[in-house]
């Protein structure tokens, strides 16, 4: 049978600016246009994918708990949260499905405090440093894993 649970793309603060402030450091793509790369990869390995983005942490681990009934795996980029949010990492280790934590820049060549994270010590896979092609790198890996 199909699983129609989705694969959950989880964004965090300021990640609506993508494409629109700081092209130097993330880019020229926007959310918008991620979600259409994915999409066009979930489907053609007969998944779908949802792509939310929030400025609250309340909300990211909200939405943590609704995959727990309902995605298949979790892409997260929690940005600034990232070096910050145990409460992240804790819904994470609640939801039993694979989680892979992306980063569009290259954490390890910025400032020392985003170098630590407190959600890969949950992650199944860690993409850092990829641009927004980390998404999609993400997906095809959490799609081989529930394959
Ligand atoms: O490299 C990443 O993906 C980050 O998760 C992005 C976060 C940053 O706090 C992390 O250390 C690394 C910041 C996201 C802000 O996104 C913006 C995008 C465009 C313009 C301004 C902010």
């Amino acid at each position: 049978m199909t699983d129609l649970r989705k694969v959950f793309i989880l964004n965090g603060p300021n990640l609506n600016l993508l494409g629109k402030r700081q092209p130097e450091i993330y880019g020229h793509e926007t959310l918008q246009d991620v979600e259409m790369a994915c999409r066009q990869i979930a489907s053609a390995a007969g998944h779908d994918i949802r792509l939310l983005q929030s400025n609250a942490e309340h909300q990211l681990i909200d939405w943590v708990h609704e995959a727990r009934e309902s995605a298949s795996g979790i892409i997260i980029n929690p940005a600034a949260f990232t070096h910050t949010s145990v409460a992240i990492l804790d819904a994470l280790n609640a939801f039993e499905g694979p989680v892979i934590e992306v980063h569009i820049s290259n954490v390890h060549k910025r400032e020392s405090f985003r170098h630590h994270s407190f959600v890969s010590g949950r992650a199944d896979g860690i993409i850092i440093g990829c641009g927004v092609q980390g998404y999609e790198l993400a997906l095809q890996r959490i799609l081989k894993i529930i394959n």
